[in-house]
């Protein structure tokens, strides 16, 4: 999942963890998360001259997900992946709207994720992260400003 939003957000990433796998996956999955807000907000830098809105919507095969970013410097998180099974893989489901709503908090951005339709966990949770990174990559694309996109002149 990590590897779909970076390939498709333009994002150069590696990841390094040492989890506690044998406990459970959940410090893995929410603490990385956790790292990559705070990576992408410092990245960014004071949010000027960017687009600050992006929407996307990204199918894979049946499966049909919406993102809608605003680099708002206020954390919210809105997501529903409608995820029926217990896991994919070794990751738990309950996981993966986690992983998207904590990197939302870290990165202090307003994030609503939802998957409209699809029959398979694997293509719903995939198609979402597509989605978040398409909608990202369109937020922060430059506008050749060097304007603050508020009416307040800060965000
Ligand atoms: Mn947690």
């Amino acid at each position: 999942m990590y590897h779909a939003l970076a390939k498709h957000s333009g994002w150069s990433l590696t990841i390094n963890c040492q989890g506690d796998l044998h406990v459970d996956d959940h410090h893995t999955a929410e603490d990385t998360a956790i790292a990559l807000g705070a990576a992408f907000k410092q990245a960014l830098g004071v949010p000027k001259g960017i687009k600050r809105f992006g929407y996307a919507y990204a199918p894979l095969d049946e499966a049909l997900s919406r993102a809608v970013v605003d680099i708002s410097g206020r954390p919210f998180a809105s997501i529903d992946l409608g995820l029926k099974r217990e896991r994919i893989g070794t990751l738990s489901c309950e996981m993966i709207p986690h992983v998207l709503s904590s990197f939302a908090t870290s990165a202090m951005i307003t994030l609503h994720v939802d998957t409209i339709k699809g029959e398979n966990d694997h293509h719903r949770s995939e198609s979402a992260f597509k989605a978040l990174a398409v909608a990202l990559r369109q937020a922060i694309e430059r506008t050749g400003t060097n304007d603050v996109p508020s009416t307040k002149g800060v965000l």
